[in-house]
């Protein structure tokens, strides 16, 4: 078992830092968040399993619990990303197409209550509540870099669980093989969607068998509270190894199809968004080299650019899946 020590730069909080959330919800969770602070670097794997997540975010949304994923490739040990950053530099073009703006436009989405439709090419076609979905499996902290297109990355603990749960459940059909995101559109509360910036609403897809992949991440979480509406509350995806645009936020529909279904940034512009959109230093955008990232919160006058891994990072785990597969073409 791997055990879990300090990761470099991840604060565990002070009891002073323990926020007004997990005191209301009682004297375990305080005590939960508390073993994986520096007394508890000393317990055994157990307790750091047992805990909150223990990125602390500033309380402002309700506490989400889960304990600390064991996947392959699902803890990542670079530097967590501030909270500040990762919560109002953002692009959810439904809210404005500057980065800011989706913390300051976002506040009105209505996020309860919320459903997800599941159809297609299932047996078991439903609807979701939020709350159904919640229960659906553990969640779990996941640790993952997200890289933009832009050429930005940043290190998020997301909370949630594997895609995979959720797609057993419904028994897809041996014709199902490709799964389509579709997202919210509702213009009373998303100014943008009006506009001709993108075709609404905003849908992403994937292969069928990378929506199954585990580390695929239905998420409801980030710093161990809820998501933030300007990060795609209540429900997004996380496809790690992808570009950013691939994880489509505010989730209200999730189709199974036997055809490659049409993404937002394809249809936008095909020579430049393709349908797999996989992090890949080796095949540049057509405007801009995809070699190097910055990471936010290292954009210092001397930070050096990051090199962009394969994958994102995530080959190990994930390049079987594009065996044989000429990737420039397939970008
Ligand atoms: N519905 C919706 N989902 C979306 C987007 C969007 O504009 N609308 N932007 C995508 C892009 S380009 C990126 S980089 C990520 C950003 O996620 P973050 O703001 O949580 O970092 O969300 C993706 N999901
Ligand atoms: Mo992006």
């Amino acid at each position: 078992m791997i055990i879990h020590t300090q990761r470099d730069g991840f604060a565990h909080p002070l009891p002073s830092e323990i926020t007004g959330q997990e005191i209301y919800q009682g004297r375990r969770a305080l005590i939960q968040r508390m073993a994986t602070g520096a007394a508890g670097l000393a317990l055994a794997g157990w307790a750091g399993r047992e805990a909150l997540a223990t990125s602390a975010a500033p309380g402002k949304n309700a506490a989400l619990a889960a304990t600390k994923s064991t996947l392959a490739g699902a803890l990542t040990m670079d530097k967590v990303t501030d909270y500040k950053d990762a919560s109002t530099y953002n692009n959810f073009y439904e809210f404005g197409t500057d980065k800011a703006e989706p913390a300051q436009n976002a506040q009105t989405l209505k996020t309860s209550p919320w459903t997800v439709e599941i159809e297609g090419l299932v047996k078991k076609p439903a609807k979701y509540t939020l709350e159904d979905l919640l229960k659906l499996s553990a969640q779990e902290e996941r640790i993952y870099r997200l890289r933009c297109v832009e050429g930005w990355s940043m290190v998020i603990p997301w909370v949630g669980y594997s895609l995979a749960e959720l797609i057993k459940k419904v028994e897809p059909l041996g014709s199902a093989k490709y799964v389509e995101f579709v997202t919210l559109v509702d213009p009373k509360t998303m100014p943008y969607v009006g506009s001709q910036v993108l075709e609404w609403p905003y849908v992403e897809a994937l292969r069928l068998d990378e929506a199954m992949h585990p580390l695929t991440l239905l998420s409801f979480g980030m710093y161990g509270e809820v998501l933030p509406k300007q990060n795609g509350a209540p429900v997004r995806l996380v496809v790690p190894w992808k570009y950013g645009f691939k994880s489509g936020k505010s989730l209200v529909k999730i189709r199974f199809t036997d055809k490659q279904p049409a993404t937002a940034w394809n249809k936008a512009a095909a020579n430049e968004y393709g349908f797999y959109s996989n992090v890949n230093p080796n095949v540049d955008h057509p405007r801009w080299s995809q070699a190097t990232e910055r990471r936010i919160g290292e954009d210092g006058l001397f930070a050096k650019k990051r090199k962009t891994l394969m994958f994102n990072g995530y080959e190990a785990q994930v390049g079987q899946l594009y065996a044989g597969m000429d990737l420039k073409k397939n970008f």
